[in-house]
Order: structure tokens, then C-alpha cells, then sequence
């Protein structure tokens, strides 16, 4: 009896876990999983990171992938979950420009290069207790690509940060996909605050340790540089 309730709660603790396989821009999901978006270490696991300073933070130990994906600056983005995004917490996006010379197709992403485009903020459900957008969905939230966003390749970068169990240190879970894309149709921005991952977390982080079943909506605080208006 012991090892059925142990199965079953090995098999609820899997299915509460996720990865982010396909990208979507503007409706049009890339063809395949794992085609511009990089092959996360945990594919298999879905498991998330808890150590916000390891640097599985960037990309997840990724794999490079085939494709880069042509995105119009101002589209809108999200991408396929393969399950229910049940945890709470806050869906961000970042982007980090390909530096001259290398392709959205090897570079690893290092250095002070990316910057935020996309952040949330939690609303109280009938229960009363916190919910971010597109919770319990099978998709992230959508982001918008900023017009100003200059041409070029870019890395693009979603992470669903879980807090159900964040009021302990290193307990939050990171959940994250990056995408090799092609910004098209942009303009003169100057794109910033520019961060670094790891680097812009800490684990103490007033977004990453925090109670989630105590505080009002509106003192929660995204982790984090400030949002890029473009
Ligand atoms: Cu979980």
C-alpha cells in the first residue's frame, strides 16, 4: 500500500512540471518542438531549477537549435507548455542582442546582455489566493516584441517563476525556454537595463524568497531588472 501511494504521488509531482518547447509569434507556433527554441537539460525531467545563481538560469544547459524564428518587432509571443502551468508565480521575458560577428544559432548568451521586455503581477482568485496570468493554462503569458527593438538576432528568454513553496531559501522554481529568433521591422531603441544570467538573482530576492500566501497582490516584487518600455 505504501509503495502504490508513493507511485502516485510520484506521478502527481511529475505532471506538475513543464517545460516550454514551442515558441508562438503571432498566433504561428514554430513547426516542431525544439526547433529555434533550445532543448532545455530538462526535457526529460521537466524538473525546475531552484538555485537562481547556478547557471542553468540563462538557458537550462541548453542545446543549440536548428532554426531561428523571424520575428516582426511588435508581435506578440508565448509559448506551448507541455503541461499545465499550475504553480503560481510570474512569467517573465527577456531578449539579448547577438553580438556582431556570432549567430542566435551558437552563442551562449554571456555577458551583461539582456534585458527584460515582460513582466506580471499577481491578482487575488475567489479563494484568495494569489493567481498570475495564464496560470493554470498550457501556454505562457503573451509578451510583445517593443517596436523600437533594434534588428538583428536575438536570444529570447521566458521564465515562469513557482512560488508555491518559496516561502523557504532556494525553495522558488524556475522554470525557462530560450529561442534563437530574428528581430524584423524594428527601430532605434536602446534596449536596457542590461543584466546578466546568472547574476541579476539572488536567492533572497524579495521575489524569489517570499511567502506568497501572506502578502497583497500589489507588494509582490518580479525579480529582476526594471522592464524595458522600448
Ligand atoms: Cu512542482
Amino acid at each position: 500500500m505504501k509503495f502504490l501511494t508513493g507511485l502516485v504521488l510520484a506521478a502527481a509531482a511529475a505532471e506538475a512540471h513543464y517545460t516550454f518547447p514551442r515558441l508562438v509569434v503571432n498566433g504561428v507556433a514554430e513547426e516542431k518542438d525544439w526547433s529555434v527554441t533550445r532543448r532545455t537539460k530538462n526535457d526529460q525531467s521537466k524538473s525546475g531549477i531552484e538555485n537562481p545563481s547556478s547557471g542553468d538560469i540563462r538557458c537550462y544547459s541548453s542545446t543549440t537549435a536548428a532554426g531561428i524564428a523571424t520575428v516582426p518587432a511588435g508581435s506578440t509571443v508565448h509559448y506551448i507548455s507541455t503541461q499545465q502551468i499550475n504553480h503560481p508565480g510570474p512569467t517573465q521575458y527577456y531578449l539579448a542582442k547577438v553580438p556582431a560577428g556570432q549567430s542566435a544559432k551558437s552563442w551562449d548568451g554571456s555577458g551583461a546582455v539582456w534585458f527584460k521586455i515582460a513582466t506580471a503581477m499577481p491578482e487575488v482568485d475567489k479563494n484568495k489566493q494569489l493567481v498570475w496570468p495564464a496560470q493554470n493554462t498550457y501556454r505562457t503569458m503573451n509578451a510583445t516584441i517593443p517596436s523600437s527593438t533594434p534588428n538583428g538576432e536575438y536570444l529570447l528568454r521566458v521564465e515562469q517563476i513557482a512560488l508555491h513553496m518559496a516561502s523557504q531559501a532556494n525553495k522558488a522554481q524556475f522554470y525557462l525556454s530560450c529561442s534563437q529568433i530574428q528581430i524584423t521591422g524594428g527601430g532605434n531603441g536602446v534596449p536596457g537595463p542590461l543584466v546578466s544570467l546568472p547574476g541579476a538573482y539572488r536567492s533572497n530576492d524579495p521575489g524569489i524568497q517570499v511567502n506568497i500566501y501572506s502578502i497583497a497582490p500589489d507588494s509582490y516584487r518580479p525579480p529582476g531588472p526594471a522592464v524595458w518600455q522600448g
